[in-house]
C-alpha cells in the first residue's frame, strides 16, 4: 500500500543569503515537491527554481551510492565499490604512512559551502585540526568584502534587517543582481518602492534586478572605488553630512575628505562611465534621505580592488548617519549577528599553533609545490577542479600520482574524476543540521526527512569514524549531530539569550535576540572604541591585468539563474533552461569590432588559458565587457573547459580573496569544436 504524501519541514542548504525554510511534500521515501513556508517572514511562500527542481536532483540515477576506489588512470573517473570498512582501513593506513614520510601538515581540507548546515560544513575540520593537518584559508568567496566591511565598522559584519528594508526612501543596489541571488529581498524593496522609494542598480549588465530600478547606471568593472569617493566628496561639497552622528561615532574623517577630494564627479563619471548629472542628483538625494538603504553584493568584490571598493561604499551610509534611521543603511552580511560557540564543533580547540596555510585561491600553486609538499587532499562541499581559480594548474596538481585524493559528494563532479577515493554523502534531507544565514537574522534547524539511499553517510559520521581509526580521541569526535548543535547553542551571547536547542528543535526557525527595531551601527563601529573608521581612505585600485590591444576586453561571471554555483550544474531540466550550453555575451558593438555573430561559438583568451562559449550579442552588457553566465560542469561544456581556465591565482587588494572578476580577454571567431 502507497503511503499517502506528508509535508514536512526543512532548510534550505544552497549557499545563498535567503536560507529558506521550505516544505517538502514526501511520499514514500521520495521528495515530490518543494515549496517555501508561507509563515516564515523571510521566505514568504517561495522557493527559487533550484530548489523546484531539488527532487529531480535528490533521485537522480547519477547518486553516488557506494564507496568506490579508483582503479582507472587519475583524472579519468573509473572506480570500483568497495564497502565502507575497507574504504576507512585503507584511508587511515595511507594516511598513517604519508604523515609518517611528510609530517601532518602535508594533509590538507579542501572544503567550502556545498551546504551551509553547519555541522556537515565545519565540523569535519575538527579531525583535520587534531591530526594537525596544514589549514586551509577559505577564501573563494566572502573574504574580500568581509575584510572590506570589516576594516570600517570592525569584526562581526551586520547588516539592516530585510524586514526594515520596506521603510527604505532611497535604496542602492550596488554590484548584486538581488533578483537572482537574494532573490527573498525582492518583496521588501517592492513594498519600500510602492511607498514612493528610488531604487539605483550599479552593475555593469542590466538584468532582472535593474527591471525592478528606476535607474541602472552601467558601471566599468572595478571603479567602484572611484564612483563611492566621488559620491562622498560631493555629499561633503553639499553638507549633507550627518555631523553630529560623526562627531560620536567616527575617525579619520578629515583623510577621507581629502581621498575624495582626488575624484571630482566629473573625472569619476568618465573613470565609471556613468553620466556626472546622475553621480550629483545621486548625492543630492542621499544628502536628503538619511532613510537610505545601500546593499552591496559580493559579485563586485572579485577583483583586485575588491576590498577598497567595498570598505568605500560601506563608508556612505555612515557618513550620512543612516545607520540611526528605520530602512536606512544596508550592508554586506548578516552573519556577524550569529554569534555561535563555534570552538568545539569545529575543533578550534585542537588546533595547534603555526600551522601551515593554505590560501584557497591557491589550490594549483600549493599542489604543485614540491616544497612544502602536499602528501593528501580530502574534499568536500566542493568542487575546486571547476570553481578554484586557474583550473588548468589546479587540475595539473590533482593529476599527481604521489597524491592521495578523498572525495565526498553527490554526484561524480569534475573534482571527483580525480579521486582515488570517491566516498557517497547524504544531501541535507538525509542529515539533520543547524543553519545560520547571512541575508538575515533566523536561526534554522532541519531534521532527516528521507532515509538516505545505498550507502550514503554525511561527512560528519566519515571523519568521526576515521578520528577513531587514526587513534584521536577528543570528545567531539563522539557527539551526535544534536550534541553538536546544542554545545554551539551554548553561549552568553546576549543574540542568543533564551534560544536552546530544544526550543529551535521544536519551532524549527527562531530569530536571533536582537533589539526590535534592530538598527546596526547607530551607535558606532563594533571596534573596542566604537568608531566607524575613514582612515586610512579607500584607493581606486589599478589593474594590473591591465586591458591592451591583446585583451581588450574586461571578463566578469556572475551568477546563473538556475545553477548555485555548479551544484545543479547536472540536472537535465535545468540545463535545457540554460540553453543546454555555456554562454557568454557581449555587446554588439564589441562584436562588430572582433567580429563575432550572434548564436555562434567563439573562443576567449586570457593571459592564462582559453575556453570555447557560445555567445549572445545584446545591448544589454556594457561594451567592452564580456559577461559569462553561471558556472558550468567543465565535463558537460563543449570544451570540457571550466570559465576558470581564464583566472588567475593571484589575489585581491584585502582578505586573500579571488580575482574571478578582473580578467582581461581577447575573443576570436572560432569554428564549433
Ligand atoms: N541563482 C544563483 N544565486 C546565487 C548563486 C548562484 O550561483 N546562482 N551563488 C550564490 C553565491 S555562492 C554567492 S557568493 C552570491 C553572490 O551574490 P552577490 O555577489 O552578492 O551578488 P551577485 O548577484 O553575484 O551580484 C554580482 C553582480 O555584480 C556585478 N558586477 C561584477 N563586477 C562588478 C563591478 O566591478 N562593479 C559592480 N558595481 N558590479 C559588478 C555582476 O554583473 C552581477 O550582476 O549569490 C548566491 N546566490
Ligand atoms: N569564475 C568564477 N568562479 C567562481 C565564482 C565566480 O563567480 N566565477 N564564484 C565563486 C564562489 S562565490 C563560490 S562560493 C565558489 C563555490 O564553489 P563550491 O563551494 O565548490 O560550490 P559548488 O560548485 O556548488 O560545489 C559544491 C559541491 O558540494 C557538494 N555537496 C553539497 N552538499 C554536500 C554535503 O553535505 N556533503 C558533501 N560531501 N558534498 C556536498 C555538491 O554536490 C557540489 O558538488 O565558487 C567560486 N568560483
Ligand atoms: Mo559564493
Amino acid at each position: 500500500m502507497k503511503a499517502s504524501p506528508t509535508i514536512v519541514r526543512s532548510v534550505c542548504p544552497l549557499d545563498c543569503p535567503d536560507t529558506c525554510a521550505l516544505h517538502i511534500t514526501v511520499a514514500d521515501n521520495r521528495m515530490v515537491r518543494v515549496t517555501g513556508q508561507r509563515q516564515h517572514p523571510i521566505t514568504r511562500g517561495f522557493a527559487c527554481v533550484k530548489l523546484a527542481h531539488y527532487p529531480e536532483r535528490q533521485h537522480h540515477p547519477d547518486r553516488l551510492l557506494h564507496p568506490m576506489k579508483r582503479i582507472g588512470a587519475k583524472g579519468e573517473g573509473r572506480f570500483t565499490p568497495i564497502s565502507w570498512e575497507e574504504a576507512i582501513d585503507d584511508i587511515a593506513a595511507r594516511l598513517r604512512q604519508r604523515i609518517e614520510q611528510f609530517g601532518e601538515q602535508s594533509i590538507l581540507p579542501y572544503c567550502y559551502a556545498g551546504t551551509m548546515g553547519l555541522i556537515q560544513r565545519d565540523h569535519p575540520l575538527a579531525f583535520f585540526r587534531a591530526l594537525g593537518a596544514a589549514e586551509l584559508d577559505q577564501t573563494i568567496c566572502a573574504s574580500t568584502g568581509s575584510a572590506g566591511w570589516e576594516s570600517r565598522y570592525g569584526p562581526h559584519k551586520f547588516s539592516t534587517p530585510p524586514e526594515s528594508v520596506r521603510h527604505a526612501r532611497l535604496i542602492v543596489l550596488w554590484g548584486i543582481n538581488a533578483a537572482r541571488s537574494h532573490s527573498h529581498l525582492l518583496p521588501w524593496i517592492k513594498e519600500a518602492k510602492h511607498r514612493g522609494a528610488r531604487v539605483i542598480h550599479i552593475d555593469p549588465y542590466r538584468n532582472e534586478t535593474s527591471h525592478l530600478a528606476d535607474e541602472h547606471w552601467p558601471i566599468v568593472p572595478g571603479t567602484d572605488t572611484a564612483l563611492a569617493l566621488a559620491l562622498g566628496g560631493e555629499i561633503l561639497r553639499l553638507g549633507g553630512e550627518d555631523r553630529e552622528y560623526l562627531a560620536r561615532y567616527a575617525s579619520g574623517l578629515d583623510q577621507y575628505r581629502q581621498a575624495c577630494v582626488q575624484w571630482p564627479v566629473e573625472r569619476a563619471a568618465e573613470y565609471c562611465g556613468i553620466a556626472a548629472e546622475r553621480i550629483r542628483h545621486l548625492a543630492q538625494q542621499m544628502s536628503r534621505h538619511r532613510q537610505t538603504y545601500i546593499k552591496i553584493g559580493y559579485g563586485m568584490t572579485r577583483n583586485e580592488g575588491g576590498g577598497n571598493a567595498t570598505s568605500a561604499i560601506a563608508l556612505l551610509p555612515a557618513l550620512i548617519g543612516a545607520w540611526q534611521h528605520l530602512g536606512g543603511g544596508g550592508g554586506i552580511s548578516t552573519s556577524g549577528a550569529f554569534r555561535l560557540n563555534t570552538t568545539r564543533y569545529s575543533g578550534m580547540h585542537l588546533l595547534r599553533p603555526g600551522r601551515r596555510r593554505v590560501n584557497q585561491n591557491q589550490l594549483g600553486k600549493a599542489l604543485l609545490s614540491h616544497s612544502p609538499r602536499l602528501s593528501a587532499l580530502f574534499v568536500f562541499n566542493s568542487n575546486p577542479a571547476v570553481v578554484a581559480p586557474d583550473s588548468s594548474a589546479v587540475r595539473q596538481g590533482l593529476l599527481r600520482e604521489d597524491l592521495l585524493t578523498v572525495v565526498l559528494e553527490h554526484f561524480q563532479t569534475d573534482t571527483a574524476d580525480y579521486a582515488d577515493y570517491l566516498l557517497p554523502a547524504t544531501t541535507f534531507a538525509e542529515h539533520a543540521d543547524l543553519y545560520a544565514a547571512y541575508g538575515h537574522y533566523y536561526l534554522q534547524w532541519a531534521e532527516p526527512i528521507l532515509a538516505p539511499p545505498g550507502q550514503c553517510r554525511p561527512n560528519s559520521w566519515f571523519f568521526q569514524q576515521l578520528a577513531r581509526q587514526l587513534g584521536l580521541h577528543d570528545p567531539v569526535f563522539s557527539m551526535t549531530t544534536e550534541e553538536l548543535a546544542a554545545d554551539l547553542l551554548d553561549t552568553e551571547h546576549p543574540f542568543l539569550a533564551g534560544i536552546s536547542f530544544e526550543q529551535l528543535r521544536a519551532r524549527r526557525s527562531v530569530r536571533l535576540n536582537l533589539p526590535e527595531p534592530f538598527l546596526p551601527y547607530s551607535r558606532g563601529s563594533n571596534f573596542p572604541d566604537g568608531k566607524i573608521r575613514f582612515s586610512p581612505p579607500p584607493q581606486q585600485v589599478v589593474f594590473r591585468d591591465g586591458i591592451d590591444e591583446e585583451f581588450p576586453l574586461r571578463l566578469i561571471s556572475p551568477p546563473g539563474p538556475f545553477v548555485l554555483n555548479t551544484t545543479m550544474g547536472n540536472i537535465e531540466s535545468l540545463l535545457r533552461a540554460s540553453g543546454s550550453e555555456p554562454r557568454v555575451l557581449m555587446h554588439p558593438d564589441d562584436a562588430s569590432r572582433y567580429g563575432v555573430r550572434h548564436g555562434q561559438r567563439i573562443g576567449i583568451r586570457s593571459r592564462h588559458g582559453r575556453i570555447v562559449r557560445r555567445v549572445g550579442i545584446t545591448d544589454t552588457v556594457r561594451p567592452g565587457v564580456v559577461v559569462a553566465l553561471g558556472q558550468w560542469w567543465a565535463k558537460l561544456a563543449p570544451d570540457r573547459r571550466s570559465l576558470n581556465e581564464l583566472t588567475s591565482q593571484e589575489l585581491t587588494d584585502m582578505g586573500g580573496g579571488s580575482l574571478f572578476g578582473n580578467p582581461a580577454v581577447a575573443v576570436t571567431a572560432e569554428p564549433p569544436c
